[in-house]
């Protein structure tokens, strides 16, 4: 595959589309995918959650700095929540991102999540590859909020940041969204705010409550004011410190044979369905619906005459 050869020389035109391909998906997107796997696999990938305004991009922005005065190569992938109204990236972010334009040893990219049912995490972990492929040495990778695919994403990152910002009411935003148990490092971000002290604080009591990590990381509280570029240094050595961490204890292989097996099953889920709604589409695959509807049917013998009609038909 030519497209495949330019982009794992490192050529950004052919990353660009190579993503493009990746996001439309379908036989083109499984067959890049395919031409570079062997080449991913050596990049640190940086899952950043967090709520929307709590200076993720900020965050992203600093850490990817940083990085590049290390003479590190850095991808950026930011998904933007889908918004059925204005149907397209939230421009605020691109324009944040702006300071690291024009640089080769930075890639920046936006995904669209909108129409895509569930398949955002998809084409993420498709773009997080061809980054890898491509030669970034750290992939960064934000979300807004904590919905499904987000947590599905952030499944994808080997160090995953939750940002938490004080203020923002009386409980710690993650408990609330179920993915404190995803943070590998805490960022206690607008530390310049009140209540940083006690955010922190909070933070510290509920990770005691679960008692001793069974994996042997401490998620480290790092606090941040990431507007003005405080605790971007702090926050840049945890995130190496997790990194060795996760080769040390081997973790990392069992890390990266959990995302195998959860792609896997991913796409097995994906391409089934596909191949079902296609081979039924219309009237067969509507008629089940109406008779489930309609409690004529109950949907497992349903779903069982579609995945085993030989059997059914007995
Ligand atoms: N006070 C304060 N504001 C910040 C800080 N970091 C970011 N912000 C501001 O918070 C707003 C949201 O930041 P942004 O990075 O877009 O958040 P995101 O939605 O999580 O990506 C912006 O106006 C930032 O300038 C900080 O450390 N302190
Ligand atoms: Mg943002």
């Amino acid at each position: 595959l030519e497209l495949a050869q330019s982009l794992l020389a490192g050529n950004r035109r052919a990353l660009a589309r190579g993503i493009t391909i990746a996001e439309t998906g379908g036989a083109p997107a499984h067959e890049l995918l395919a031409a570079i796997y062997a080449s991913t696999g050596r990049a640190h990938i940086i899952g950043v959650t967090g709520a929307p305004g709590a200076g993720k991009s900020t965050l992203v922005n600093s850490l990817a700095l940083h990085w590049r005065r290390a003479g590190k190569t850095i991808g950026i992938i930011a998904v933007d929540p889908s918004s059925p109204f204005s149907g397209g990236a939230i421009l605020g972010d691109r324009i944040r991102m702006q300071p690291l334009g024009g640089d080769p040893g930075i890639f920046i990219r936006s995904m669209a999540s909108r129409g895509r049912l569930g398949g955002i995490a998809r084409a993420t972990g498709d773009a997080i590859a061809l980054l890898d492929a491509a030669g970034f040495e750290i992939v960064l990778i934000e979300t807004v909020g904590a919905g499904q695919s987000e947590v599905e994403i952030a499944a994808a990152a080997q160090t995953t940041l939750v940002i938490e910002v004080p203020g923002m009411g009386d409980d710690v935003q993650s408990i609330k969204a179920g993915i404190l148990e995803i943070a590998d490092i805490f960022v206690v971000n607008k530390a310049d705010r009140d209540g940083a002290d006690g955010l922190i604080s909070q933070l510290r009591a509920m990770l005691r409550l679960g008692g001793p990590p069974p994996n042997g990381w401490e998620p480290p509280i790092i606090p941040a004011v990431a507007m003005r570029d405080q605790g971007t240094a702090e926050l840049a050595s945890a995130i190496e410190r997790h990194r060795t961490h996760l080769h040390a204890s081997g973790q990392q292989a069992a890390r990266d044979r959990e995302r195998a097996s959860r792609e896997f099953q991913l796409i097995i889920q994906e391409a089934a369905l596909e191949r079902l709604h296609a081979r039924y589409a219309g009237a067969a695959w509507e008629a089940l619906v109406d008779q489930i509807a309609a409690r004529e049917i109950d949907p497992y013998t349903a779903a069982a005459q579609l995945l085993e009609p030989e059997v059914s038909r007995k």
